[in-house]
């Protein structure tokens, strides 16, 4: 394998239109924090590049929707995303944004340089057009009937309904999404990067030269290479982004995945002219080893389009790998930030303070390395528990207590090593090689797992040794054993650093040293006879079922909310008149109300229906106090079967409105009808 000298690692810049959520984690700034935190305690020269995507469709859709700008929306989502990315530890040396004019410059050059160097083709092609609004309308923009599945509401380039990608002239009855017209077809100039040109060197850079990419990452280039690659407009008719820098090109900006990885670059860039160093060492230096960590949505613009701009440009070194994950899904459904199922990061750091490492280790634990993965509030409890608890915390903490309870906190010496000693010492001293072979190789889970198990052998090692009741008979035997846990406990503080740097920060402070080397790892004397140790504290705590419950429950009610919001938008299906005389639904009033013992929502109701006095049993208590709701009109369904509902017969059904929040209002009669007045 080559030696670099540097390392450029960069993380997939996430669109500025909304927070970041755990599939973001686990995909791309959890490994890429790891890899790039064990590269510097190798003592290896590596910039870490982040930054916020602002360009693009999406975020002008957004600002239109809620009344802004787009540059609102961006200054909004970058200070929560940068904020809440710094509060978990993601050690960026720079963390910039698109908006810069570093940025913009470095993307404009870059375009220029090409376009002066003829590696653009030029093509005119008609593209629908907004009169009333001047403008092209994106593929978003326009709105139609879907020619597949005759759904009035497909986008331009996609039916939401069947699924189906689409092109904006297959819709049938094109409108426009800016002013509902009737969209022209216009003529448009744009530049087009011919990627069949490169298609030689990608298949041979790739395919040839780079099989030991992940196997996922690989598959993907083949079937793209496979298929054979189509020229790319790497330009688009839009007012946000950067202006494509070529006289005549008004209101033309570059397209957001033309621009966006040049960030990379630009934030380069400016790290370096913050900090005095040389950009070009890091980008145009075959010394260096650039590496993408990505999700599996942006493997062909990180592995295909991007390298053959790099290419085409001249004066980069192409990514020496671009370690890509799969998606992580959430309870068993995929994360959908429109649907709003999804952990959001700036929200998991308020409800669980102090708690960022819980989130990396399990994120770790569970990333999507090869294939999608699921993420449950359970799975993250029993981790915490059983594993951070009950594994690390436990070791760490009998060794800190018995430590100080024995020596009043000084490191005791070394005696004669018996041969369990020398075993346990042994396989200590594979771990370094463990970890550093799976790393270097992208198999964070797998690192993580060996990480783990020096935990564990430290575990084993204090159970079968049970210095606690060994000091009664041979003190002497006690102080090689407790030495030995505590260089156990100094080489965790090294091997977990990557995956979890709060805590190796806690493991120093309690035993009261500064940060080691990764070339430490597997060594025995890393605390010295005699030295003092800290005051022991606990790492972890356990997390108890309620906090569990408390977030299951707001994820079912964020569906629940958006189930509401679909019915919204969309009616049930079409019922005949007979379907609909079917239900008997008359005025009534509620004559008596209290809570049902040991439930949260239900309240028992006695209702008098014009036709009798029946109990029926209501989900409405968080809404309605029992005593303010005696004497209110409701409607009741009267005919529908009984049911029993905690042990009380329920018979029929108060009507209920219930908005997009989930609240819930009664619905009643305006004028003063008799109980029991038809409602039809
Ligand atoms: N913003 C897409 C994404 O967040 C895009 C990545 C750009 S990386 C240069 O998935
Ligand atoms: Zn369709």
């Amino acid at each position: 394998m080559k030696e670099f000298k540097r390392y450029t690692v960069t993380s997939a810049l996430p669109y500025a239109n909304g927070p970041v959520h755990i599939g973001h984690l686990a995909g791309v700034y959890i490994p890429a924090d790891i890899y790039v935190r064990y590269l510097r305690l190798k003592g290896k020269d590596v910039v870490f590049i982040g930054g916020s995507d602002e360009h693009g469709v999406p975020i002008t859709i957004k600002a239109r929707n809620e009344g802004v700008s787009p540059q609102d929306v961006v200054d909004k989502y970058h200070t929560i995303i940068k904020k809440s990315f710094e509060e978990l530890g993601i050690s960026f040396d720079i963390y910039s944004r698109t908006t810069s004019i570093i940025h913009h410059k470095t993307a404009s050059d870059f375009f220029r340089k090409l376009y002066l160097d003829g590696k653009f083709v030029e093509k005119t092609s008609e593209q629908y057009y907004d009169v009333e609004a001047q403008q092209f309308l994106a593929d978003r923009y326009i709105k139609g009937t879907c020619p597949h599945c005759s759904n009035e509401d497909a986008y331009g380039d996609q039916c939401e309904k069947c699924g189906t990608t689409l092109s904006p002239l297959d819709l049938i009855n094109p409108r426009s999404a800016l002013s509902g017209n009737q969209p022209i077809l216009k003529e448009t100039k744009h530049w087009y990067l011919p990627l069949e040109q490169y298609e030689p060197f990608l298949k041979k850079w790739i395919l040839e030269d780079h099989k030991e990419w992940k196997a996922n990452v690989y598959g993907q280039c083949k079937s793209w290479l496979d298929s054979g690659l189509q020229p790319r407009a790497v330009s688009r008719d839009l007012d946000w982004g950067v202006p494509v820098p070529v006289e005549g090109a008004d209101g033309k900006v570059l397209y957001v995945w033309f621009d966006a990885p040049i960030g990379y670059i630009s934030n380069t860039i400016e790290w370096a002219e913050n900090t005095g160093n040389d950009w070009r060492k890091y980008w145009q230096d075959e010394e260096a080893k650039l590496v993408h960590f990505i999700g599996k949505d942006n493997i062909v613009f990180h592995c295909i389009i991007f390298p053959a701009m790099l290419k085409a440009h001249g004066s980069y070194i192409l990514p020496e790998n671009v370690p890509g994950n799969e998606f992580l899904n959430l309870e068993n459904d995929k994360i959908s930030t429109s649907r709003n199922w999804a952990v959001w990061l700036h929200e998991y750091l308020v409800e669980f303070p102090g708690k960022q490492d819980v989130l990396r280790y399990v994120l770790a634990a569970n990333m999507p390395e090869t294939k999608d993965n699921d993420f449950t509030w359970k799975d993250f409890q029993t981790r915490n528990n059983s594993e951070l608890v009950a594994i690390l915390g436990n070791f760490i903490n009998r060794t800190a207590i018995l430590t100080q309870k024995y020596y009043g906190g000084k490191v005791p010496a070394l005696g004669t090593l018996t041969s369990f000693d020398q075993e346990t010492l042994a396989e200590m001293a594979q771990y370094k090689d463990k970890v550093e072979k799976a790393l270097e190789t992208y198999h964070f889970r797998e690192a993580l797992k060996e990480a783990m198990n020096l935990a564990r052998l430290g575990n084993k090692y204090l159970a079968d040794t049970e210095p606690w009741i060994l000091v009664k008979t041979d003190a002497l035997r006690v102080e090689t054993i407790m030495n030995i846990s505590l260089q156990i406990t100094a080489n965790l503080s090294i091997v977990f650093e990557p995956f979890m740097p709060f805590t190796a920060e806690k493991i120093r402070t309690l035993l009261n040293i500064d940060t080691l080397g990764w070339e430490q790892l597997g060594k025995m004397d890393l605390v010295k006879a005699g030295h003092s140790v800290g005051t022991p504290f606990l790492l972890f705590d356990k997390i108890e079922d309620a906090e569990i419950e408390a977030q299951v429950n707001k994820l079912l009610n964020a569906k629940q909310a958006n189930q509401n919001k679909v019915q919204v938008n969309q009616s049930k299906e079409v019922i005949s008149f007979d379907d609909f005389s079917k239900l008997d639904i008359r005025t009534g009033t509620i004559l008596e109300a209290e809570r049902v013992p040991k439930t949260k929502k239900l309240l028992k109701l006695l209702i008098d229906t014009g036709i009798d006095k029946r109990t029926v049993v209501s989900g409405i208590s968080e809404f309605y106090n029992p005593e303010d709701i005696i004497g209110k009109k409701v409607s009741i369904l009267v005919n529908l079967a009984p049911r029993e509902i905690k042990g009380i017969e329920s018979h029929g059904m108060i009507l209920m409105a219930e908005n997009t929040k989930g609240e819930l209002a009664f619905i009643s009669c305006d004028k003063e009808f008799n109980n029991g007045s038809e409602i039809r």
